[in-house]
Parts: C-alpha cells; sequence; structure tokens
C-alpha cells in the first residue's frame, strides 16, 4: 500500500524548510485521487502548526501556463492565510525554492458554491473581484513534475498578492495585463487566456474541490489561475502589474 501520508509530510517540510525534493512519481504510480489526498494532508499539517485556511487556486488553466509546466490538465490547490504577501509589500526568497509570479484574477466569495453550476450562478456568489499576482513555486527539483507531483505539492501554491477590489458585475473577461520587472514589461497577455473567460475558472474550481468534499466557503479568495507565462523572481526584482480597468499590483523581492 502506498504511504500517502508520508509523501504528505515529505512535500509539507520540503515546503516549510524551502529544500527542493525529487519528483515522487510517474501520473501511473499515484492516481489523481490520491494526489489530492497527499495535498489535503499535507495543508492539515499547516492547519496544524496554526496557519488558516483562506481559499482556493485554480492552477493550468490557461494554454501557456500549461505548456510551460508540460502538464495539460486544470488542477486545484488551497490557500492559508502565510501564503498572502501584502500588496506593495516585500517578499523574502528566503521562504522559498525557485519562485515564478504570473498574473491572475481573484475572487471574492460571499455565498457558498460547490458542484454543478452556471457562470451566472457562479457569479451570484461573488462579493468582490480583483487583479491579483500568484506566487508559485514547485518543491521539486528543477521545478519539474507530472500531474500527481504536482497536484500532490498543493499545486506550487506558496503566495499571493491581491489589488484593489471591484465589485462582481465588473467585466473581467478580457482585460489587457503588462507585468514588469524594474518597469520593464515580461509578460504581456490578456485575462481571457484564463479559460476563454476567468469566470469559468471559478466554475470549474466548484465543481472540482467537490469532489474531495471541500466548497468554496463565504470570504475565500479563490485565483482563477495565471493568464500568463510564470517569469522567474530574482533577488532585489521590483514586480508591478497593470490590469486593464482594475488597477495595479505589486510587490518587491528583498535583496
Ligand atoms: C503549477 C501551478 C499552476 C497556474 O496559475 O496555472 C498555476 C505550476 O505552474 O507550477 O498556479
Ligand atoms: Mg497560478
Amino acid at each position: 500500500m502506498k504511504n500517502l501520508a508520508n509523501f504528505a509530510e515529505i512535500v509539507d517540510e520540503a515546503a516549510r524548510t524551502a529544500k527542493a525534493i525529487p519528483q515522487f512519481v510517474g501520473d501511473d504510480e499515484m492516481t489523481l485521487d490520491e494526489a489530492y489526498a497527499v495535498q489535503a494532508m499535507s495543508v492539515s499539517r499547516r492547519i496544524q502548526r496554526g496557519e488558516r485556511r483562506v481559499g482556493f487556486k485554480m492552477g493550468l488553466t490557461s494554454r501557456v501556463k500549461m505548456e510551460q509546466v508540460g502538464v495539460s490538465e486544470v488542477i486545484w490547490g488551497r490557500l492559508t492565510d502565510a501564503m498572502r504577501v501584502e500588496e506593495g509589500g516585500v517578499l523574502d526568497m528566503g521562504g522559498y525554492v525557485h519562485p515564478r509570479v504570473e498574473p491572475e484574477i481573484a475572487y471574492l466569495m460571499k455565498k457558498p458554491l460547490s458542484g454543478d453550476v452556471s457562470p451566472m450562478e457562479a457569479l451570484a456568489a461573488v462579493e468582490a473581484v480583483a487583479p491579483a499576482l500568484e506566487i508559485i513555486d514547485s518543491r521539486y527539483e528543477n521545478f519539474k513534475f507530472a500531474l500527481g507531483d504536482v497536484v500532490a505539492d498543493n499545486s506550487s501554491s506558496s503566495g499571493f498578492v491581491v489589488g484593489g477590489w471591484h465589485a462582481p458585475e465588473t467585466d473581467v473577461a478580457n482585460l489587457g495585463i503588462i507585468m514588469k520587472f524594474d518597469g520593464r514589461p515580461v509578460e504581456i497577455g490578456s485575462t481571457a487566456a484564463i479559460l476563454g473567460n476567468p469566470i469559468r475558472s471559478l466554475v470549474a474550481a466548484a465543481r472540482m474541490v467537490a469532489r474531495s468534499s471541500e466548497r468554496l466557503e463565504p470570504g475565500y479568495i479563490v485565483l482563477a489561475g495565471g493568464a500568463t507565462a510564470a517569469a522567474h523572481l530574482a533577488p532585489g526584482v521590483h514586480v508591478s502589474c497593470e490590469f486593464q480597468n482594475l488597477g495595479d499590483v505589486e510587490f518587491r523581492v528583498a535583496d
């Protein structure tokens, strides 16, 4: 029998100590349900250390992200309060293995949502929408993984920055994005890259988390997934991202 709790401990310790580990599995060695079970157990370890659940992140919801990591399935992970980076704040790379940053859209939930829902039903459960940056960090050596590995590793969750909140009816279907390092554009894209419209990512989140007996809870943040490829962070870099109609999000990496 596979010792899923042991996998959970290994991946959680790798995240806690920011030390890279070898890939666990090819996809045939761990089923997807087992990988999500490992993820749940590893996040429980964080909760036992005093962290608090604050939401979910969707991953690989754009073609460019799928191509960047060579995995072509939509995935999800769990967010805790310890992953939140203050907007305009400073990120210390010491807590990460090889972090990258990507532009996203964040939803704030006002009503619970779970299972099969329409985009209209999903939107009716939203309190607000915001521009966001996700800081992802794979705990696997060379940022290399198969589907089961990345899901077990909480879908590379490690940090997120949320900008100003807007009314839920704000149209975020196709907004231009320019992500800059030290004022120079590094990634340019559109929110439409996220499944054609980020609301579809919220619909997918409601459906997918239900399989693990979870639901999107009131007060939860849901990150819709990267709209562009992720860019490697380096010490001292100032990251800023302009979202058409939504405003800017920024942070700095400590030297
Ligand atoms: C997997 C997580 C993907 C996204 O927004 O697509 C993700 C990874 O790229 O390491 O967060
Ligand atoms: Mg992401």
